[in-house]
């Protein structure tokens, strides 16, 4: 079968709840994926930094292989070998007393707004069902309809209502406007430390500083969402560290599977995890030891090829090749580490699809924004022949009206 027979079949008999660029891949190694005609593209979406080890990771692939000989799920009914060892793992990582596994990142999402009510209530003493949570506008949390509802864009949240009440936007970068959205009835603020989608948005310096400081000063939870800013893509472990802080509570998952499976966790201390009693939360697939045993070894293998600081200076090195290219569409180019922003004075979708034919992929965001997060084992020769592609592809667009 060609490109268009698995496209016609998948327009035919699937949700069109996707606008993919029309490649169909077989194959994937490194930061390289392959289509079912055999061209090879440089992968510069990652899976949205699911698979910053890079894809089909020979380390990670042994332990998922190996595991799923042995067991693959038990329920959290019974106890498993496997789990004990990726709660250690995170604890040793990040300094965090504990960890709640779930699946997706939305559904980690949701663990961390029901722990902060949890706390509101147990421990904050807000009056029941009054706790509020302070999100920031230009979020994004994931696609449940508790998520979308505290959403400010309507292709997310429109037609989706009612919504769950409880939630309050304050401007994202402004710690004034959230001070002042804070209330009696606060539990959390929830924020990402680098928005994502809403085009690599990065704060303010002193920023999360402020944050931590006005929550630490109201006896409110600071939960920070790395789902996709953790682990290395923004050249630290997690992009807060750029600040210095320490979030009450950290929501992960995407990468930290390496792609293989969906793995999430909020990560916390005892006096705040410890709200959550048996019973309470919890999820059929949540920690399963397939998925605790993938966790483990993509994690140490962002540890052993140590992809946080090569993440940090492939970034810097890709950032400043991409600034020196002269054209009057690009505006900007922003980022940390791996995780690139480049912001065009108009549509991005045409450049997304040139640089298709030129074998790199990408994906644009917010219309005019094309991100560039390449796996994190990206090489500066790789990165040089990007540059170089991208390059003819802006110069070719520079004349061309759309
Ligand atoms: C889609 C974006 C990326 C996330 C943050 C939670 C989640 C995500 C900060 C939910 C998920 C995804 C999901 C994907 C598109 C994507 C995305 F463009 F929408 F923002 F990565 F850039 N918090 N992000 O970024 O995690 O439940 O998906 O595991 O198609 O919805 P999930």
């Amino acid at each position: 079968m060609l490109t268009k027979d698995y496209i016609e079949i998948e327009e035919k008999y699937g949700a069109h709840n996707y606008h993919p660029l029309d490649v169909v891949i077989k194959e994937a190694k490194g930061v390289w994926v392959t289509d079912v005609e055999g061209n090879r593209y440089l992968d510069c979406l990652a899976a949205y930094s699911a698979v910053n080890q890079g894809h089909c990771h020979p380390k990670i692939y042994d332990v998922f292989v190996e595991q799923a000989k042995h067991v693959t799920l038990t329920s959290r009914a019974f106890r498993n070998d496997k789990l004990p060892i990726l709660y250690k793992k995170l604890h040793d990582m990040t300094g965090y007393d504990m960890a709640l596994p779930m699946n997706s990142g939305a559904e980690a999402v949701e663990t961390a707004v029901k722990t902060a009510r949890r706390w509101g209530y147990d421990v904050k003493g807000i009056e029941n069902n009054k706790a509020e949570i302070i999100v920031a506008d230009g979020n994004f949390h994931g696609r449940t309809t508790t998520i979308v509802g505290f959403s400010d864009d309507p292709s997310s949240y429109g037609g989706f209502g009612p919504f769950t009440p409880g939630f309050i936007f304050h401007e994202y970068g402004n710690a004034e406007d959230l001070k002042s959205k804070i209330s009696k009835n606060t539990c959390a603020v929830l924020i990402e430390p680098i928005q994502g989608e809403g085009g690599i948005v990065i704060p303010p310096e002193g920023y999360l500083k402020a944050v931590a400081q006005i929550c630490k000063d109201n006896n409110v939870l600071f939960i920070c969402d790395e789902i996709q800013a953790g682990l290395g893509r923004s050249g630290k472990l997690f992009a807060h560290y750029y600040e210095d802080v320490r979030p009450d509570i950290v929501i992960i998952g995407k990468a930290l599977s390496g792609g293989y499976y969906p793995v999430s966790a909020i990560l916390a201390d005892k006096e705040i995890m410890g709200v959550i009693k048996p019973g309470q939360h919890g999820s059929t697939f949540g920690g399963n030891p397939l998925a605790a045993a993938v966790a483990v070894r993509a994690l140490e293998v962002l540890e052993e090829e140590n992809l946080v600081q090569h993440s940090f200076e492939m970034g810097e090195y890709f950032i400043s090749k991409l600034r020196a290219i002269d054209s009057p569409h690009i505006s900007l180019v922003r980022g940390k580490g791996l995780w690139i922003g480049f912001v065009l004075d108009r549509k991005a979708r045409p450049y997304c699809e040139k640089l298709m034919a030129e074998g790199i992929l990408c994906k644009e965001t917010h219309e005019n924004i094309i991100r560039f997060a390449p796996p994190l084992v990206i090489t500066k020769d790789e990165i040089d022949w990007a540059v170089g592609k991208i390059e003819k592809v802006v110069k070719e667009l520079d004349n061309v009206q759309f």
